[in-house]
């Protein structure tokens, strides 16, 4: 017997109300998606939601790949330093429940996703900055590292030579990791984590540890995560104003369009980068960007893919 058949079958003995066997009826299958190609990420968070059901295991599970990773250089372990030489991390969270922690400037500890998570669970707050930051992760077992991998160090001795004082950003290297994931359940979450612009100016925070910034989410509606530029994120509060777009009833895709758009309209775009992911409850997903080049990754029924985005700019 089907399930949805099952469900009217037990509803018409009076097991459940209707409106309830047709919510469960039309959960969808779990699925994360991940900004850029982050296909390690989303199967980690997929495994993980398979394992314990939850949409907020798994956007952390699936920011801890990229956190830990040398290699990538915008996030976690190995990120660019600011250009005093500090790799200072931004994160955040957000559950089904409108919960949301986050951590911003904060240095030496690998996983910033689980210290915002633990602000979130542990502590009357959403956000914990720098210094108090990291005394919070120390009190709660995570570990004080050195962050700055030999081939990072050597990137900023580099950008040291010319040191321009404005950093722009790169449109074609961004690994800031956005994560968007619908559990068993149903339930959405979302995360980012990032070690923000290479070589920023000491004490500068993006959007990445922005709740509405760098993720949003709304379980009546769905949730969006950002990458790029984050100036231009928290200008215009980019994921809150892309899950409002969708509660008018945008699709969401046409309400990462409508960001952007609201990005280009006001500012001088032409050499930044901004793109947004959403998905709704129906695990429909949407992605845009300012250029080309932006480009994320699905996980779903086991299976993962690295989708090309449309962009403003061609
Ligand atoms: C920031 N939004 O700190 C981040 C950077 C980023 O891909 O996303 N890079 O502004």
């Amino acid at each position: 017997m089907k399930r949805r058949s099952f469900l009217q079958t037990t509803g018409m003995l009076g097991l459940a109300s209707p409106a309830l066997l047709e919510q469960q009826a039309t959960v969808p299958e779990p699925i994360i998606i991940a900004t850029w190609k982050n296909e390690k990420g989303t199967q980690a968070g997929y495994q993980k939601i398979m394992e314990t059901g939850k949409a907020l295991d798994g956007v952390e599970a699936g920011a801890w790949v990229p956190e830990s990773d040398p290699n990538e250089t915008t996030v976690g372990y190995g990120g660019y330093p600011d250009r005093d030489g500090h790799v200072t991390l931004d994160a955040c969270i957000m559950d089904h429940l409108g919960n949301a922690g986050s951590v911003t400037f904060l240095e030496h500890i690998m996983h910033p996703i689980s210290v915002a998570r633990a602000v979130m669970e542990k502590t009357p707050h959403v956000m914990l900055s720098g210094a108090g930051a990291l005394e919070f992760a120390l009190s709660q077992g995570f570990k004080k590292q050195d962050l700055l991998t030999e081939k990072s160090k050597k990137a900023w001795l580099e950008w040291k030579k010319q040191a321009k004082y404005e950093p722009k950003v790169n449109i074609e290297r961004h690994d800031t990791i956005g994560l968007l994931a619908l559990g068993k359940a149903g339930e959405i979450a979302g995360a980012c984590s990032t070690s923000g612009m290479a070589f920023k100016m000491h004490g500068r925070v993006g959007d990445s540890p922005i709740i509405g910034g760098a993720v949003f989410c709304d379980d009546e509606v769905g949730g969006a995560c950002a990458t790029g530029l984050g100036e231009f994120v928290m200008k215009t509060l980019g994921s809150f104003l892309i899950v409002e777009f969708m509660r008018q009833g945008k699709s969401p895709q046409q309400a990462c369009e409508e960001a952007i758009m609201r990005i280009v309209k006001r500012y001088k775009y032409q050499e930044f980068q901004v793109g947004y992911l959403a998905m709704n409850k129906k695990g429909e997903y949407g992605a845009y960007a300012i250029q080309k080049g932006f480009n994320f990754t699905i996980t779903k029924n086991g299976k993962t893919e690295v989708i090309e985005s449309a962009s403003y700019m061609s």
